[in-house]
């Protein structure tokens, strides 16, 4: 039972009770961190058929978890940034008046939690305590909820210690309703600190420290205090003989930035001595440090990765770390074996042939030679199933995983999905230049999804869904942030595009591994060691200075895709101002002046 006097912090108490107040449960739980809370509650989800436990010897501690077929994924279109005005909120995001949010909710929330648990959990994003890390308390009535959140985040008594009488944490309340997808909304009120997710049972939409807080909440919270809420990976390189380099680098959803953070090597590089080092796959809390430098934490505690097309080739460390104590979302169960199984599981795994029978992610029988009504196989683990894993099973996790002051980053890295034009990567001429190239990013629509194909969906720094405001005011962020930091001193700024296709469709770099040859050759230009060529877009390499040892690539072809097509990227700077406009007066002029400049220089 709920112990209130456990809680000092009036702030914390005046909100529980609160919440108590409206939601009116029937049972509080103070989630302390202790390992006998965790497993009563996962005995209780295993009971009552919310999860299902999993091969104990192939996959210890390990849970499956089904959601409503209604609720299997991020919803922007129920996702709303509620600030006092609504141009504070900008073009990218959804708005509502917070006064007329605060009632609708309230409507739903008035007794929502009658006959059922609800469960306190005190959370920290980051290490406990440390200097870039900031508190949350997550009010749920799902153990789902409740046992992702003990592994995507540190949870217990010591945040709640760590807070002391403090008011700076965010208040978040999730309730699961009757997953009504009319009723669900995902609401985010940066003035106040409050998240209030409901009628979702959904991970991104319930573990309310990811993309509510350490992105929507905390990119404000950035603003206002001068430090950086990036949706971005952190991973560190080691190469013989020298520190360390790490590396933040920003991708929309869907372009592989889970393997980019858990990348092997080639063999020719390992034979050298590179090692990677994960530090974070999906967020980056930046600040910069005592040394003038910028610092860089992880403030998540697990990845929650996609599924499906994770194997041992795509990412074989992001497989182990699924191999104990994980949850999976909507992958599907081998009945007998008690094993997970996902498309493209055993891809790359001979000796794992894929499975005749399973039970697919609905809780359906599901046979491999089972179509659709356009003919089309069924899948058998949603596209969007999802693990969620303790970043500590990871095997290149990084020793300064739990440094709470973070690590120093050398480069920032945009990116996204260009079949043409944008070449395999380049550098930025400065920070500004950098942000501009940031700004731009975005991916080109392909014949997989509906609507028209070629055009660029534009998702500035990856973070379009996930800016807690304005997006001029968070170029004008990125900006004022190089401000603060020496020359000698700024990250470099770094675009690379992976997804460059041939006349057929085919992917023309291969990708995964072999991207190291890429980060080999930021290596180099950030500790001076080669040069490179000047085009309108920024610095591009000399082809002889991406070392392919080992791969069948041939010279011409890099040659080919590390070139900058003057005609192409005319349409691109025109697409890019036409982009622009929609932030109107917030965009700051030294970005405008850039897509002007671009579109100068490439008419020429
Ligand atoms: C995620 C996303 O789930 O960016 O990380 O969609
Ligand atoms: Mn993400």
């Amino acid at each position: 039972m709920f112990d209130a006097s456990k809680i000092k912090n009036q702030k914390v108490l005046e909100f529980i009770q609160d919440r108590i107040n409206l939601l009116q449960p029937k049972d509080i739980v103070l989630i302390d961190g202790s390992e006998e809370i965790y497993k009563a509650l996962t005995d209780e989800a295993i009971a009552s058929g919310e999860m299902i436990k999993l091969n104990e010897k192939t996959y210890p501690g390990c849970l499956l978890h089904r959601t409503r077929p209604n609720d299997v994924a991020r919803v922007e279109a129920r996702t709303f940034i509620c600030s006092r005005k609504e141009e504070d909120a900008g073009p990218t995001n959804n708005w509502m008046d917070p006064k007329e949010m605060y009632a609708k909710l309230n409507g739903i929330l008035d007794g929502a939690y009658k006959g059922r648990t609800m469960y306190i959990i005190p959370f920290s994003m980051g290490p406990v305590g440390g200097p870039i890390s900031k508190v949350g308390i997550e009010i749920t009535d799902s153990i789902y909820v409740v046992l992702n959140m003990r592994i995507m985040t540190r949870v217990g008594m010591n945040v709640l210690e760590a807070l002391g009488d403090s008011n700076d944490f965010v208040r978040g309340t999730h309730a699961k309703c009757d997953v009504d997808p009319e009723q669900r909304y995902i609401t985010q009120f940066p003035e106040d600190n409050t998240i209030i997710s409901v009628n979702s049972a959904y991970g991104g939409n319930v573990l309310l420290g990811k993309k509510c807080f350490a992105l929507r909440i905390a990119s404000y919270q950035g603003k206002n205090e001068m430090w950086q809420a990036e949706h971005m990976l952190i991973l560190g390189i080691e190469r013989p003989g020298k520190p360390i380099v790490y590396m933040c680098a920003a991708f929309p959803s869907a372009c592989g930035k889970t393997n980019l953070a858990m990348l092997i090597p080639p063999k020719s590089f390992q034979e050298k001595g590179y090692k990677v080092y994960t530090v974070g796959d999906d967020i980056a809390w930046i600040k910069k440090g005592p040394d003038g430098r910028l610092y860089a934490i992880n403030p998540e505690n697990g990845f929650f990765g996609v599924a499906p097309g994770t194997n041992s080739h795509s990412n074989y460390n992001a497989l182990m770390s699924t191999k104990k104590n994980a949850i999976f979302t909507n992958v599907a169960l081998n009945p007998e074996t008690k094993e997970v199984w996902w498309e493209a599981l055993e891809k790359d795994a001979p000796d794992k042939k894929k499975p005749s029978f399973l039970i697919d992610w609905t809780g359906k029988d599901w046979t491999p030679d089972m179509v659709d009504a356009e003919g089309k196989p069924v899948k058998a683990a949603h596209p969007n199933s999802r693990f969620t894993a303790p970043a500590i099973n990871c095997p290149c996790i990084s020793p300064e995983f739990e440094n709470g002051a973070g690590v120093p980053i050398s480069a920032f890295i945009f990116g996204g999905r260009r079949p043409t034009t944008v070449p395999l990567v380049y550098q930025a001429k400065s920070w500004e230049n950098g942000v501009f190239i940031g700004s731009i990013m975005g991916s080109e629509t392909t014949a997989a999804a509906t609507g028209a194909v070629g055009v660029v969906r534009r998702d500035p720094m990856a973070m379009r869904p996930f800016c807690g405001y304005h997006m001029g005011d968070y170029f004008q962020h990125w900006l004022d942030i190089g401000k603060t930091v020496d020359l000698d001193k700024q990250p470099k700024f770094f675009n690379v595009n992976w997804f460059r296709t041939d006349a057929e469709g085919n992917f023309i770099w291969p990708g995964f591994g072999d991207n190291m040859r890429v980060l080999d050759w930021m290596l180099k230009r950030i500790d001076g060691e080669v040069d490179a060529v000047e085009t309108p877009i920024g610095f591009v390499p000399k082809a002889d200075d991406i070392d392919l040892t080992g791969l069948d690539f041939s010279k011409e072809t890099l040659k080919d895709i590390l070139k900058v097509d003057n005609a192409a990227w005319k349409v691109e700077a025109e697409g890019i101002k036409e982009f622009y406009k929609s932030f109107g007066n917030k965009l700051p002029k030294s970005l405008a002046d850039q897509a002007d400049e671009l579109l100068a220089k490439v008419s020429k």
